[in-house]
């Protein structure tokens, strides 16, 4: 019965940790960094800056009523016609956009003229299993053996949050 309950306790506490994992290990990116969402800025060169992983978060910030993000298709970010293919809109002028999926990502405003005018950018979110952004090695995971188990690489970034997770469980609970 004891031994259950151990085992019960440390599931639980497991859970608790990879929640908090997931938090501690997402990051999120003002858009357009200190220029934030607005017009005359290269949103290009700010994306290519970045390594995205899933769980990440992209803040839009912005006068609201001037500007707007709009996930949209591929279609829709090389023509600038948002009159189709938007996927989602935020316009609270304090957007927070999750990245929940490894794909490309594709963002525009659609005020009339600012997606022409280079309000817009594209982005590759990747599963997570580099730790180190800018890792040319991640990117090309058709030509890796196939001998780790899928998301071996997960693992291991895990494991490394969860370690840092933990250690700031300590702080909080009385054991
Ligand atoms: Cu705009």
């Amino acid at each position: 019965m004891e031994a259950h309950m151990v085992l019960l306790l440390a599931s639980t506490t497991l859970l608790i940790s990879s929640a908090i994992l997931n938090q501690a290990c997402a990051e999120t990116y003002m858009v357009g960094d200190g220029d934030k969402w607005s017009t005359g800025v290269n949103y290009l060169t700010w994306s290519e800056k970045h390594s995205f992983v899933v769980g990440d978060v992209l803040f839009f910030s912005y006068v609201k009523g001037q500007h707007d993000a709009c996930e949209v298709t591929e279609e829709t970010y090389r023509t600038c016609d948002s009159s189709t293919g938007v996927i989602s809109s935020y316009a609270s002028g304090q957007d927070r956009v999750a990245l929940a999926e490894a794909r490309d990502y594709w963002f525009v405003c659609s005020t009339a003229g600012h997606c022409n005018g280079g309000m817009k950018f594209r982005l590759t979110v990747r599963p997570g299993n580099s730790t180190s952004p800018g890792n040319s090695a991640a990117t090309e995971p058709a030509t890796r053996p196939s001998a780790a188990p899928p998301g071996g690489g997960w693992w291991m970034a895990g494991l490394l949050c969860l370690v840092a997770a933990v250690g700031s469980l300590q702080l909080h609970l009385p054991f």
